[in-house]
């Protein structure tokens, strides 16, 4: 899946794909470079992040769905908002992908459990908006953050199947970041398995977040790596998510995600029995 925000303000790319056709321009890169799915946003998630109004929203997402839609790409809509799902499906989005699980607007499930047999439902791990999410970060139930996460996602997914979306549509995400310290990121990666035992497939965002900052900060003044700069990294944890058997990878840079993914498949194939 690769990232395409049309935003003013997302902390990789904000700003560079505002205008739409810069945005089609890149959308179609993306889906050139190998992506299956471009994940199309208009609103940044980034902490402190301000909403845009729906209108706002519609209007840096609809030409930018259509188009690329148009043009025969795969796309998500990044959403939190039923009206705005249920436009962007209507202009030709097939996955709808919801950072809040249904949380935020749980309109959105209802337009999910209304469309077309093949939409598929994104429910990521949320649990309030941006400018208020890092005072949510801490899990002191059973099993910390895995448990948590687990335990959230499931109520999502009971949710998503109570409106009426078919279970066998949903795909989760443990959503990296999101009420989240780098420490509970690191678990939760740790713990892809446990996340699967919800019987779902699993969407992994790691899209040079900031706990890649911090864990390449510079050694002598502890200066967290600059966003552009944890690319590398960046392909590192979506190669080792894909290995445990994520489902999708959300990335900014789909064409090195998917050589890294290449060599791992090779290198499997190789030696089958050692893998
Ligand atoms: N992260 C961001 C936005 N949307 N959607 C899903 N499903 N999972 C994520 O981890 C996720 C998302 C924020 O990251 P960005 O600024 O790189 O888009």
């Amino acid at each position: 899946m690769g990232v395409l925000n049309v935003t003013p303000d997302s902390f990789s790319d904000g700003g560079r794909w505002a205008d739409v056709d810069a945005a089609l321009a890149h959308g179609r890169r993306l889906a050139a470079d190998g992506a299956d799915l471009v994940d199309v946003g208009g609103e940044s998630t980034r902490p402190g992040a301000r909403r845009p109004d729906v209108a706002e929203e519609l209007d840096r997402v609809l030409p930018v769905v259509a188009g690329l839609a148009a043009d025969g790409v795969a796309v998500s809509v990044d959403t939190m908002r039923a009206e705005v799902a249920a436009a962007a499906v209507e202009a030709g989005a097939t996955v709808v992908n919801d950072v809040s699980g249904g949380l935020a607007d749980p309109g959105v499930l209802d337009v999910v459990a209304g469309a077309d047999a093949d939409l598929v439902y994104v429910a990521m791990h949320w649990r309030a908006h941006s400018h208020e999410m890092t005072g949510f970060a801490s899990y002191d139930g059973p099993g910390g953050v895995v448990g948590g996460v687990v335990a959230e996602l499931g109520d999502r997914l009971a949710a998503a199947t109570k409106a009426g979306v078919p279970e066998d549509r949903v795909v989760l995400d443990p959503g990296l970041g999101f009420a989240k310290t780098g420490e509970h990121n690191w678990d939760l990666l740790a713990a892809l398995d446990e996340l699967s035992a919800l019987g779902r497939p699993l969407l992994v965002g790691a899209s040079r977040k900031s706990f890649l900052g911090s864990l390449l900060a510079d050694p002598d003044t502890g200066a967290p790596r600059s966003v552009g700069e944890r690319e590398a990294a960046n392909v590192a944890v979506s190669t080792l998510a894909a290995q445990a058997g994520a489902w999708g990878l959300r990335v900014h840079d789909v064409r090195a995600t998917l050589d890294a993914v290449a060599v791992v498949r090779r290198w499997r194939q190789a030696a089958p029995d050692r893998a």
